[in-house]
This record gives C-alpha cells, sequence and structure tokens, in this order.
C-alpha cells in the first residue's frame, strides 16, 4: 500500500464500513449456532489479573433496568466490532493480544490540571455500579447488557474540565505489533477516536465501562476502559481508552474522518432518518431471531433530548 493517507471515498466499500464485519458477524452467528459451538465453545479467557478485580459484582443500580431479555455473553463476547483486532470473524479471539495491565488513561487539554492515573486506581475511586442498557449498532443490531462501571459524570467531577471546555475526546491505543487490524488498515486514522460534548458526557446516562455480566470486561469489549453511550449509535462507545482530551473545538472521529458521509458527530439514534445505504427503522435483536422497531434516542429521549435543544440545524442522527 503505497498511498497512506487515502479519502474515505476511496476504501474499498467493504472495508471502510462496519456493515462488512456485520456481515461477518451474521455469518457466525448462523454458522456457530447451527453447529452448537456458541455454548461448547466456553467463556471468553481470563484477562490480565488486576487488583480491581474483585471489587466485582458493582451493585445494580435500580434506576437502569430494562423491559428486554439481556442477551446471553456467549453471543455478545463472540460478536464484537473492534477494528483494531481486524475484520474477520474471529475478532473476539485476536482481541485476547491486547494487554490491559498496567494501563495508564491521561487526562490533557482544558483541564485544571493535566494528570496521568493507573486504571484501577481511577477504578478504585470511582462509584461504581451495574447497569442494564441497550445498545444500538449503526448496521442495525442491537443488545441489551449489564454494563459495570462508573457515570461519566464522576469522571468529569475529577477531571475538572475548565469551563471552555466544549468537547471531550476519547483515544485507543496505537501498537501495531499487538493490534494486527492496525498492522493491515495503515491508511486507517488510527487511534479510533471518538469524542463527545461535556454537556453529554455530564449527561446522567454517559457510562465509562470496566465490566459486564458482574465481571471484569473481557478484551473483546474494549478492556480495561470504554464507553456506553445508549442513545447514540454504537460506534460512539470507544473502546480501550487510554487517552482523554479537553478542547473547545470539535473533533473529527475515526469514522467521521473515514467516511464523514455515513458517520457523523452526534450520531444519535432515530429509526426515521435512513443510513445512505440502509434503513434504520427495525433492528436485529442479537441472538432473538427477530427485529423490533429502532426507538428514537434509542428509547432514551426523556433523559437526553433537552442536550439538543437549539441544535436543530445540526446533523444530529447518524
Ligand atoms: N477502539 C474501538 N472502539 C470501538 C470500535 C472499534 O472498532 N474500535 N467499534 C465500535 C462499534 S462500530 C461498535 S458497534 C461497538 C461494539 O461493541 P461490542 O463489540 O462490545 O459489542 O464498539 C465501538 N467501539
Ligand atoms: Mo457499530
Amino acid at each position: 500500500m503505497n498511498v497512506i493517507h487515502r479519502k474515505g471515498w476511496e476504501i474499498p466499500e467493504n472495508q471502510a464500513t462496519p456493515e462488512a464485519v456485520a456481515m461477518n458477524r451474521r455469518a457466525l452467528l448462523a454458522g456457530a449456532g447451527a453447529a452448537g459451538l456458541l455454548l461448547a465453545s466456553g467463556p471468553a479467557r481470563a484477562n490480565d489479573p488486576a487488583p480491581t478485580d474483585a471489587l466485582h459484582p458493582y451493585p445494580r443500580n435500580p434506576a437502569y433496568t430494562i423491559e428486554r431479555e439481556l442477551t446471553p455473553e456467549a453471543i455478545t463476547s463472540r460478536y464484537n466490532n473492534f477494528y483494531e483486532f481486524g475484520t474477520s470473524k474471529n475478532i473476539w479471539q485476536a482481541a485476547q493480544a491486547l494487554k490491559t495491565r498496567p494501563w495508564t488513561i491521561k487526562v490533557e487539554g482544558l483541564v485544571e490540571k493535566p494528570f496521568e492515573i493507573g486504571i484501577d486506581d481511577l477504578i478504585a475511586a470511582m462509584p461504581r455500579e451495574e447497569r442494564l442498557y441497550r445498545f444500538r449498532c449503526v448496521e442495525a443490531w442491537s443488545m441489551t447488557v449489564p454494563w459495570s462501571g462508573f457515570p461519566m459524570k464522576a469522571f468529569l467531577d475529577r477531571a475538572k474540565p475548565l469551563s471552555s471546555a466544549k468537547y471531550v475526546r476519547m483515544d485507543t491505543f496505537v501498537d501495531a505489533r499487538m493490534a494486527p487490524g492496525q498492522a493491515q488498515n495503515i491508511f486507517y486514522p488510527w487511534p479510533y477516536q471518538e469524542a463527545i460534548t461535556v454537556a453529554e458526557a455530564a449527561n446522567d446516562l454517559a457510562f465509562l465501562v470496566t465490566g459486564i455480566y458482574g465481571k471484569p470486561l473481557p478484551k473483546q469489549f474494549g478492556a480495561p476502559l470504554r464507553l456506553a453511550l445508549p442513545w447514540k449509535y454504537g460506534f460512539k462507545s470507544v473502546k480501550s481508552i487510554n487517552r482523554i482530551v479537553f478542547t473547545d473545538t470539535r473533533p473529527k472521529s475515526f469514522w467521521e474522518t473515514l467516511q464523514s458521509a455515513e458517520y457523523g458527530f452526534w450520531a444519535n439514534v432515530n429509526p426515521e432518518v435512513a443510513h445512505p445505504r440502509w434503513s434504520q427503522a427495525t433492528e436485529e435483536v442479537l441472538g432473538e431471531n427477530r427485529r423490533i422497531p429502532t426507538q428514537l434516542f434509542n428509547g432514551y429521549g426523556e433523559q437526553v433530548a433537552g442536550l439538543y435543544k437549539g441544535l436543530e440545524k445540526e446533523r444530529l442522527w447518524a
């Protein structure tokens, strides 16, 4: 590959879109389900041991329960998007190469005082809880999972952004030797980055995740720290965060850089605004072999719609 900086439209479609992985994921589920492999293959491999492992399970916060069935771990832990580990159907296995300890989070930009903190020190200092959240990928599949973590608001209180900070950007690692997807796709704008407004980050629903199913987060879910923003499409929920930067200018995220016609900054879930290549009106429920209607803000409008008052001219939906 000679051309290092390609434009989004120059990237073959099957590489430039999460849909390519969706297809692989579906093929995997169909094949594995038929062969009974999902149940036979056992739990994900152990994480790197960490002093905060014993803090699990976190107490469930009853304010965040849900009317849907939880999606089984055997399904969600095999059906992952994590481009650092490729686009094939065995991302979850490739991701076991991720080294999650030691792991440091750098907090930078428009804050009172920039700092670094070890992930276990951060986890120990934060108010930990479990929440049941829906999750809606832009590829039109969904799941319902019990995330363990802490409110992003609690992290903001610790990071102390200046009033001039309007956005918070979160970056993933770059290590092409550990993560084969980064070696294969050298023209992608690594690191994977996502950003939200500080106001969104302060919303009760914005959740930083350190575990799932009452246990430390398996690597393929984006250990040791990932985001969960249940009212936005899944690509906003960045995995394996190691840098958090506060800024006054809107960052351009990984997918926006690759394919801005399809993936924008706000990316709030809206069944009435189709993706350029598919409808967003319904979603496939992972593991249930059925489609259900997608809800505005993925059903979380009551908590988040107010964030977007006065922003109606923005492209709020994808
Ligand atoms: N660092 C990083 N974060 C990421 C991604 C990725 O490729 N790399 N994929 C995103 C997409 S498209 C989705 S749908 C979710 C998938 O989360 P899951 O594998 O835990 O279901 O992670 C998001 N966060
Ligand atoms: Mo996604």
